[in-house]
C-alpha cells in the first residue's frame, strides 16, 4: 500500500515539469479537423491529502454516482468545495522546495463521454487530449490508462490518445492537486485557485497533419512589402487570397501589404493546407526590433499605454469565457489602452486572438514567479538552481510555442519577481534562439543581462525623468536599452494619482517607451454577505487583505475613476487652446494612424450652458504632426459669464471596438474667467431668543452654530480636516516615512476637538472664533468663521491659521455639515466623475447632475471617494452653494467616521442625514499603496488659508 501510494503521488513534489505530455505546439481556435469540447459538468471528489484515495476511480466502470459535481472549466474552491486563499508574495505553506504540505487539497475529476457519430475512425489519424490550464498539477487517465502528469498551471498540455479512444463510454479521469513543486514557481500576487480552470478538448489529428507550424510575417517599412514564410514539419501549401499568395511551406514570398499594428490591426486571412488538415491563419505583417536603443515596430518607436491584466471574473475566478475576454479588450480599446502585459502568466489563448483582431501590443509573460523567496534573501530560489532549469525551459517553450503565431505579441517576458539566476538566462537564451523576431523582457534583473529592455516597476517620477535624460548610469548593457515601466501607478482603491505627470515624462523623452498600469481589474470575489470578498474573508491563516483589489475596473468590470483618468491622460490626440480661444492646436499622438478616422466637434458654453456648437475641420494629420486650427468667432449673442470651448475628437464611423461618435480625446480651454461670487453685507446679526438671525440664516446664540438657511435645516457645520484614509494614504510598509494615513492617525487628525473661543456679533458680521486641535499634542488650527449677508444670501469666510509644528500635510481642508434631506445634486464645475488634485485630468467643466447615491464610488474597501473638483456652484437638499475659489464637493449618507470604519461596502448603512463636504483643498492621492506618494505639488500643506462660500436657498 505505501509503495503504491508513493508511485501515485511522488510526482507532486518532483521538480520536473512532468511526463507523458506531447511537445508544445501552436494553438489555434479551430481547423477542419474534428474536435470535441469536454467542458461541462464533471463528477468531483475532494480529498484532504494527495494520497487519501487510490487511483481506482480512473478505471472503466468505476461508480462515481455519489460524487459531487463541478463545472469545468472552473475552480472547485469557487464551487462550494473548500475556499480560496489570497497571499501577495508569501507562500501559504512552509518554504522547503520542492516539498509541499501533507494537507494538499486534491480534486478527482471524472467525465464519461461518447465520440460523435462522425468522429473519424482509427485509420484516419490520431487524437490528442488538450488541457489549456489546470492548477497546480494533474495526472490524467483515459479508459484506465495512465497518460502522465504535468505542472505549469497556465500552460497547455496535450496527450496522444488516439489509440485509447472508443466510440462510447470513454472514461477521462483527472487528479488535480492544489499544491505541487510547481506551486513554488507560481507565487503570483493573486488568489490560489486550484482546478481545471481552462478548456479541455479532444482534437482529432488527421493523418498527414502538421505537428506544428510557425508563421513568420515581417514588414519592410521602406519597401512597403511583407515577407511571409510558414514553417511546418510536414509539407503543405499556404494561401492568402487577398495577397494572391499561394506558396509552399518553408518558401518565403514577398508582396506589398498593409502592415499590422495595434492601431491599424490589419490581418490577412490565409490557410495552411497540409495533407490532413486545413488550418485557418490570421496573418499580421510586422517587424519588431531594437534599433538605436528603441523598441521599433515597422520602423517606428512605439509608446506603450498599457495595463497589466490578470484574468479575473468575480464568480468564476480565472475561468474566463470568451465574452468576458472580449469585454476586456473592448474596454481597453475604448479607454485608449494600446498594450497589455499578461501578468503574470500566458492568458487563455483565445485572448491573444482578440488582441490580434482588435489591436493591442502584448507582452506575453511566462507562468513564473518565485517572489516568496525574497523573504529569505532569495536563498534556494528555483531560478538559480539547475535542478529546476528543465521546468523553467518547459514553461518558456510552452508559452512561446503556443503563442508564436500572434502578431500582437511583441515581447516575451520570462516571468515576474523571480529574483535573478541561471535558469532565467537559460530561458532567455532559448527564447532568443527559437524566436529572434521578438524581444525579451524581464524586470527582476536590473543588470538586464538577459533582456532587450530596461524594465522597472513603481519608479517615482524623478527617477523616471533621470532615466529619460540618460542620467541613470548603471551597467553598460542597461544604458543602451529603452526603458519601460512594466508596472506603475498602483490602482488600488482611490487612485492612482500622478498618471498625467508620468505621461508627460514618457512623451518628453524617447527612451521612455511608456508603461503598464498595475492593474486592470480588482480580484474581488462576489460574496453574498460582503459584496466583494478579499484576502482574509475566507479565514485564511495568512493573507494580504484587499491588496488583491487594485485594478482600474471594479470586480464587475465597471470602470473606476482611475480608468477614466487614464483614458484622458493617454488620449492619442492632444487638443489645446490658447487662452484667448481663437485657435486650437491639434496634435496627432498616434504612432501609426492618421486622423482620418476621427471627426472633430466644438462647443461654446457660458457658465456651462451651450451657446453654440458645430463640426471643426481638422486636416488629416500624420503621426506626430500638429496643426493650429481656427475656431469660429464666439457667438455674438453669448451671455456674459465664464466662457469655455470644448473640442472633441470622435470616431467618424463605427469600428470593431466602438460605435460612431465614441469620444477618443477632448480638450477644454477658457475664453473668459468666472466672476467670483461675493456678498456685500447689508445689515448685521440680530439677537433673538437663543438664536441670532442674519439674513436668511439663524444661528445658536451661545455656540454660533448655523441652524438654518431659509427653510433648510443644517447641522454640525464646522471645519473638517479628516478623510477616510485611502489605500494610497495608508501606504506600503516599504516607505514608512510617507504613510500619511498612519501619521495622520498618530497625530489624531481623525479626532480633532473644536474649542469655541468667541461668538462676536458685529455691525455687519457674525464672527465665531475656534481652535481645532487633537488631544495630546500642541498643533492646532486657529479657525475663524465670518458670516455676512446681503439679504437673501449668506456669506461664510473661513480663515485657518496653523499653530505649532505641522510636519505632515492635511488630508483635507474645508467645511462639513449635515442636511436632513437631500437626494438630487446639481453642480457647475468638474464632472461627471470623481477627481482629486493629482487625478483630475478627466474632470470636465460643465453642468452636471446626479444623486447622492450615484456620487459614491464603490471601492471594494470603503475609503475617501466621490469628490467632484473645480465646483463653482452646487445645489443639494434645497441649498445653493457658490464658492470662491472653486471647491471640491462631496456628499454621502454616512459620516466620514463611518466610511473610515467600514471594511466592505455592506458595512455602510445610509442614515437620515446627508453629510456634505465643501473642500478648499484635498491632499493628492499618489500611488503609495505600492509606489510613490503624491508629488510635492499635490500636497495639501498646513498653511494659512482663507476661502468663502455663499449659501442661499435654491430659488424655485
Ligand atoms: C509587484 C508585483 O509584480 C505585482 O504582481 C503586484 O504584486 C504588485 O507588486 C502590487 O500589487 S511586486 C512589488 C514588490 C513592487
Amino acid at each position: 500500500m505505501s509503495s503504491r501510494t508513493t508511485t501515485v503521488t511522488a510526482y507532486v513534489e518532483d521538480v520536473s515539469p512532468g511526463s507523458g505530455a506531447l511537445p508544445p505546439r501552436a494553438w489555434y481556435a479551430s481547423s477542419d479537423a474534428a474536435s470535441l469540447s469536454l467542458n461541462g459538468i464533471w463528477a468531483f471528489r475532494l480529498s484532504r491529502t494527495a494520497d487519501a484515495e487510490d487511483d481506482s476511480f480512473a478505471e472503466v466502470g468505476y461508480d462515481a454516482g455519489d460524487w459531487a459535481r463541478v463545472e469545468v472549466p472552473g475552480h472547485w474552491v469557487l464551487q462550494g468545495h473548500g475556499s480560496p486563499v489570497y497571499t501577495n508574495h508569501l507562500y501559504p505553506f512552509p518554504v522547503d522546495p520542492p516539498r509541499v504540505p501533507t494537507e494538499n487539497p486534491t480534486g478527482d475529476h471524472l467525465r464519461v463521454f461518447d465520440l460523435p457519430a462522425d468522429w473519424p475512425g482509427p485509420s484516419g489519424g490520431g487524437a490528442v487530449l488538450r488541457f489549456d490550464g489546470v492548477e497546480s498539477c494533474a495526472r490524467v487517465w483515459l479508459n484506465g490508462t495512465d497518460l502522465g502528469e504535468f505542472k505549469g498551471s497556465r500552460l497547455p498540455h496535450e496527450f496522444a490518445v488516439g489509440h485509447l479512444l472508443r466510440a462510447r463510454g470513454n472514461v477521462l479521469a483527472v487528479r488535480v492537486h492544489q499544491w505541487s513543486a510547481g506551486s513554488y514557481l507560481e507565487d503570483q500576487d493573486q488568489w490560489w485557485l486550484p482546478g481545471v480552470f481552462r478548456d479541455v478538448t479532444l482534437l482529432h489529428r488527421p493523418a498527414g497533419c502538421a505537428l506544428d507550424f510557425f508563421v513568420h510575417a515581417s514588414y519592410d517599412h521602406v519597401s512597403g512589402e511583407g515577407t511571409l514564410r510558414v514553417d511546418s514539419d510536414v509539407d503543405g501549401r499556404v494561401t492568402v487570397p487577398d495577397l494572391g499568395v499561394d506558396t509552399a511551406t518553408g518558401e518565403p514570398v514577398t508582396v506589398p501589404v498593409e502592415p499590422w499594428s495595434a492601431e491599424l490591426p490589419r490581418l490577412y486571412d490565409g490557410v495552411l493546407a497540409t495533407q490532413g488538415e486545413r488550418i485557418p491563419l490570421r496573418i499580421g505583417f510586422r517587424t519588431v526590433e531594437l534599433a538605436d536603443g528603441l523598441i521599433r515596430v515597422n520602423g517606428r518607436a512605439v509608446l506603450f499605454k498599457g495595463v497589466n491584466r490578470h484574468e479575473w471574473h468575480p464568480e468564476k475566478g480565472r475561468a474566463l469565457d470568451l465574452a468576458t475576454m472580449r469585454e476586456d479588450v473592448l474596454l481597453m480599446k475604448r479607454h485608449n489602452v494600446n498594450a497589455v502585459r499578461t501578468s503574470h502568466y500566458p492568458p487563455h489563448p483565445a485572448f491573444l486572438d482578440l488582441c490580434d483582431e482588435l489591436g493591442l501590443w502584448v507582452i506575453d509573460e511566462c507562468d513564473l514567479e518565485t517572489h516568496g523567496f525574497a523573504e529569505q534573501g532569495w536563498r534556494d530560489n528555483p531560478v538559480d538552481d539547475d535542478r529546476w532549469t528543465p521546468a523553467l525551459l518547459d514553461r518558456a517553450a510552452r508559452m512561446v510555442e503556443r503563442d508564436k503565431n500572434h502578431p500582437s505579441v511583441v515581447l516575451w517576458s520570462l516571468g515576474n519577481e523571480a529574483g535573478t539566476g541561471r535558469g532565467l538566462t537559460a530561458m532567455a537564451e532559448w527564447i532568443h534562439g527559437r524566436d529572434p523576431s521578438r524581444l525579451v523582457h524581464y524586470e527582476g534583473d536590473h543588470t538586464c543581462r538577459d533582456t532587450d529592455v530596461y524594465s522597472r516597476m513603481y519608479t517615482g517620477h524623478a527617477e523616471v525623468e533621470r532615466v529619460g535624460r540618460g542620467l541613470d548610469g548603471g551597467p553598460h548593457r542597461r544604458r543602451e536599452l529603452p526603458y519601460l515601466l512594466c508596472e506603475y501607478a498602483h490602482a488600488m482603491g482611490n487612485g492612482p494619482g500622478g498618471l498625467a505627470d508620468y505621461q508627460r515624462l514618457f512623451e518628453a523623452h524617447d527612451r521612455l517607451q511608456g508603461g503598464f498600469v498595475w492593474e486592470w481589474i480588482d480580484h474581488g470575489i462576489a460574496h453574498p454577505g460582503l459584496g466583494y470578498a478579499y484576502g482574509g474573508d475566507f479565514g485564511e491563516e495568512l493573507h494580504d487583505g484587499n491588496f488583491v483589489c487594485d485594478g482600474l475596473l471594479f470586480p464587475d468590470r465597471r470602470p473606476s475613476p482611475g480608468l477614466v483618468e487614464f483614458k484622458k491622460v493617454i488620449e492619442p490626440v492632444t487638443i489645446e487652446g490658447d487662452a484667448s480661444g481663437g485657435t486650437v492646436r491639434v496634435r496627432n499622438g498616434y504612432d501609426f494612424a492618421g486622423l482620418s478616422a476621427l471627426a472633430f466637434t466644438w462647443s461654446y458654453r457660458v457658465d456651462g450652458e451651450t451657446v453654440d456648437s458645430g463640426f471643426l475641420p481638422v486636416p488629416p494629420l500624420e503621426p506626430g504632426e500638429s496643426a493650429e486650427v481656427k475656431l469660429p468667432a464666439p457667438p455674438a449673442t453669448a451671455p456674459a459669464g465664464e466662457a469655455l470651448w470644448t473640442v472633441r475628437a470622435l470616431l467618424a464611423a463605427g469600428t470593431a471596438w466602438a460605435p460612431e461618435g465614441h469620444v477618443v480625446a477632448w480638450g477644454q480651454f477658457g475664453r473668459s474667467a468666472r466672476p467670483a461670487p461675493s456678498v456685500a453685507a447689508a445689515g448685521g446679526p440680530v439677537p433673538g431668543e437663543g438664536l441670532i438671525t442674519l439674513g436668511p440664516a439663524s444661528f445658536d446664540a451661545r455656540t454660533g452654530a448655523l441652524r438654518r438657511v431659509g427653510a433648510v435645516d443644517i447641522t454640525g457645520l464646522r471645519l473638517d480636516v479628516w478623510r477616510a484614509t485611502t489605500d494610497n494614504d495608508d501606504g506600503a510598509a516599504s516607505q514608512p516615512d510617507a504613510r500619511y494615513g498612519r501619521l495622520w492617525r498618530r497625530l489624531g487628525l481623525h479626532r480633532v476637538q473644536h474649542r469655541l473661543d468667541a461668538v462676536e456679533s458685529g455691525d455687519d458680521a457674525l464672527t465665531v472664533r475656534t481652535r481645532v486641535a487633537p488631544a495630546a499634542g500642541e498643533i492646532g488650527l486657529s479657525t475663524v468663521y465670518r458670516w455676512t449677508s446681503d439679504g437673501p444670501r449668506l456669506g461664510l469666510t473661513v480663515s485657518v491659521t496653523p499653530e505649532g509644528d505641522w510636519t505632515v500635510p492635511l488630508p483635507r481642508l474645508g467645511i462639513r455639515f449635515g442636511l436632513s434631506s437631500a437626494d438630487r445634486v446639481r453642480w457647475y464645475g468638474g464632472g461627471p466623475g470623481e477627481a482629486y488634485p493629482d487625478s483630475a485630468t478627466a474632470s470636465e467643466v460643465g453642468r452636471w447632475q446626479s444623486t447622492v447615491d450615484e456620487l459614491q464610488t464603490p471601492y471594494v474597501r470603503p475609503q475617501e471617494n466621490g469628490a467632484r473638483a473645480g465646483v463653482r456652484w452646487a445645489e443639494i437638499g434645497g441649498l445653493r452653494v457658490e464658492g470662491d475659489p472653486e471647491f471640491f464637493l462631496t456628499a454621502r449618507r454616512w459620516t466620514t467616521e463611518q466610511l473610515d470604519a467600514a471594511a466592505h461596502r455592506t458595512d455602510l448603512a445610509p442614515g437620515d442625514t446627508v453629510w456634505v463636504n465643501l473642500d478648499h483643498g484635498l491632499h493628492g492621492l499618489g500611488s503609495q499603496s505600492c509606489g510613490p506618494g503624491p508629488l510635492p505639488r499635490y500636497f495639501l500643506r498646513a498653511e494659512p488659508a482663507r476661502f468663502t462660500f455663499v449659501l442661499s436657498e435654491v430659488s424655485a
